[in-house]
């Protein structure tokens, strides 16, 4: 599903047929109520039809759905879950239960997925949030981002395994983690190392968006400050979080991602909580020197993570995670697979990866689950 979206919904092809639209001469225009199509020819056999395709997309797109995976990272009691319910105005995400003692530094980090079926004028939307409660709770936090990195790569081989299977699924399932949300915690300072050393090393995997967690506890002097110096540090030690320069697609694209790039990382305040502000419902948290609006832009900057996340960069997301990241880790994984199998050569011939990128199945190497079920998932990390 992904693959038709996508290459349906990229600007080329959009761009491609408002070229050709202009060489087609349409003697009438598409005409009827949305969702129907009414094609008039008149006399003109010069009509060929091509600006239909648009309406047949977004029939295939509303009826296929939408699916995005987010991931949240970051010490508990950041706000991760408020968050998250605020994101979608629903209760998407479990809040923090206070932990029974014995349970309080807990041992390893337990990731959870929690999957919410939302409709909004018709167009539905399968919304995965993936919580890792405890991220950097305990005292010892040198390589705390390892379960994390597994987690992202066991999803990509069980969707490797899915595609080279002779037998796969029309559609193939994806819990791929399209979009990891890293909080940083409000010091005003600069990032921890922790911060660094994960963003570092994730960036490489998954499309990272930091964001500065309860940012109501900053005064805008102070925020300002803190952004400006976690894009410094970000910069200084490498990190690319989303949207990375190298994938802009063309000038368009840079200047919207510049922009964007530009406020990174967004300081943002969550709340699951309605309140009455001037005849109006709106989501905040009430304190004593009055509301703060989490979706008023003069308040905090939660409506452009939303905005980026939902409105205006989910397909590039998406796109980028199956293009870029998913597709590193599958030429990485095939080729060690060849590696493996060219120094046993007699056994089980490998999967060969084509020049046009597609996969070509040796009929002998696969097995119950596909050749590359006898390895161990690999770390992907470059
Ligand atoms: N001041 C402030 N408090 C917040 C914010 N978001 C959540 N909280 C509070 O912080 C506490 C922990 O939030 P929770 O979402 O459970 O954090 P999690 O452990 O990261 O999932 C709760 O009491 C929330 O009400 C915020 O943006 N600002
Ligand atoms: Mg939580």
């Amino acid at each position: 599903m992904q693959k038709s979206i996508s290459e349906c919904t990229t600007r080329h092809s959009l761009k491609e047929l408002s070229l050709q639209e202009q060489h087609v001469h349409l003697s009438a225009p598409l005409s009827g109520p949305p969702g129907k199509v009414i094609i008039s020819h008149g006399s003109d056999f010069s009509y060929v039809g091509i600006d239909a395709i648009l309406e047949q997309m977004r029939r295939k797109a509303m009826k296929q759905g939408f699916e995005l995976n987010i991931m949240v990272v970051g010490q508990s009691g950041l706000g991760k879950s408020t968050l998250m319910n605020t994101l979608f105005k629903s209760k998407v995400s479990r809040k923090s239960v206070q932990p029974i003692p014995e349970e309080r530094i807990p041992k390893t980090i337990e990731i959870k997925s929690i999957s919410h079926d939302i409709e909004e004028k018709g167009v539905r939307m399968k919304l995965t949030v993936i919580d890792t409660p405890g991220f950097g709770d305990q005292i010892n936090n040198e390589n705390c981002w390892q379960p994390i990195m597994k987690f992202i790569n066991d999803q990509y081989e069980a969707y490797l395994q899915e595609e080279i299977n002779i037998n796969r699924k029309k559609r193939i399932p994806d819990s791929r983690v399209h979009c990891c949300i890293y909080f940083i915690p409000p010091t005003g300072h600069c990032l921890r190392p922790l911060d660094v050393e994960f963003m570092r090393r994730l960036s490489k995997v998954v499309n990272i968006v930091p964001v500065i967690a309860k940012a109501d506890t900053l005064t805008l002097e102070e925020r300002d400050y803190f952004k400006q110096t976690i894009r410094e540090e970000l910069r200084a030690n490498g990190i690319d979080v989303y949207p990375q320069k190298e994938f802009d697609e063309d000038a368009d694209d840079r200047l919207i991602n510049d922009k964007i790039r530009e406020m990174i990382p967004f300081a943002v305040v969550g709340s699951d909580q309605e309140y009455q502000v001037n005849g109006k419902r709106i989501l905040g948290r009430k304190t004593k020197w009055g509301t703060i609006e989490v979706e008023n832009i003069a308040h905090c900057e939660f409506a452009y993570l939303r905005d980026l996340l939902i409105r205006t960069h989910m397909q590039n997301i998406k796109d980028i995670t199956g293009s870029i990241h998913y597709e590193t880790y599958r030429v990485r994984r095939l080729n060690e697979s060849n590696t493996h199998f060219s120094s046993q050569p007699s056994d089980h011939p490998p999967v060969q990866p084509k020049a046009n990128g597609q996969l070509e199945v040796q009929p002998s190497a696969v097995q119950a689950n596909g050749v590359a079920a006898q390895h161990e998932a690999l770390s992907h990390e470059m």
